[in-house]
């Protein structure tokens, strides 16, 4: 799996409201070790702005919308994220930017290993040298 690719949840449509769920082992291509997720995020804030040397997650809007920008170092591209049944997986090696939050919007991150910080790449020149050592 490369990073910007959609991970599909099983949906399961009701009347009464719709239903998703996510298996460990199963819905997502690593062992989730740890689930975060932001939330009352101001008009016009941004957020990420780094990469991550090892860490996978897979990004979802549980409620509103966000733009996710990608980028590895050669290439930067933006996926819209509006809906709760799929998310974006991102590997190691890619530096991401979170923008244009909604108002109310939710994004939930499945990881997969605990909060590290010296697994992040915090600054845009240094992961370039990172991605092209
Ligand atoms: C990512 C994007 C999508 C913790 O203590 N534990 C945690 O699990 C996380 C994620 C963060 N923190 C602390 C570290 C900082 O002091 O919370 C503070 C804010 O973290 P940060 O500025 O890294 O938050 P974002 O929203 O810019 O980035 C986060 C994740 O850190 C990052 O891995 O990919 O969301």
């Amino acid at each position: 799996m490369k990073s910007g690719d959609r991970v599909e949840f099983p949906q399961v449509h009701d009347s009464r409201g719709n239903l998703s769920f996510i298996e460990a082992g199963r819905h997502v291509p690593f062992e989730i070790r740890r689930v975060y997720y932001l939330y009352d995020v101001p008009g016009g804030a941004e957020r990420g702005g780094h990469a991550h040397k090892a860490l996978q997650q897979v990004i979802i809007a549980m409620s509103g919308s966000f733009d996710l920008v990608l980028d590895d170092g050669s290439r930067r591209w933006t996926v819209g994220l509006n809906r709760s049944h799929y998310g974006i997986y991102v590997g190691p090696n890619t530096w991401r930017e979170m923008e244009n939050f909604s108002s109310g919007a939710v994004c939930l991150v499945l990881a997969s290993e605990f909060y590290d910080e010296g697994d992040y790449i915090r600054d845009y020149d240094d992961f370039r040298a990172w991605v092209n050592r």
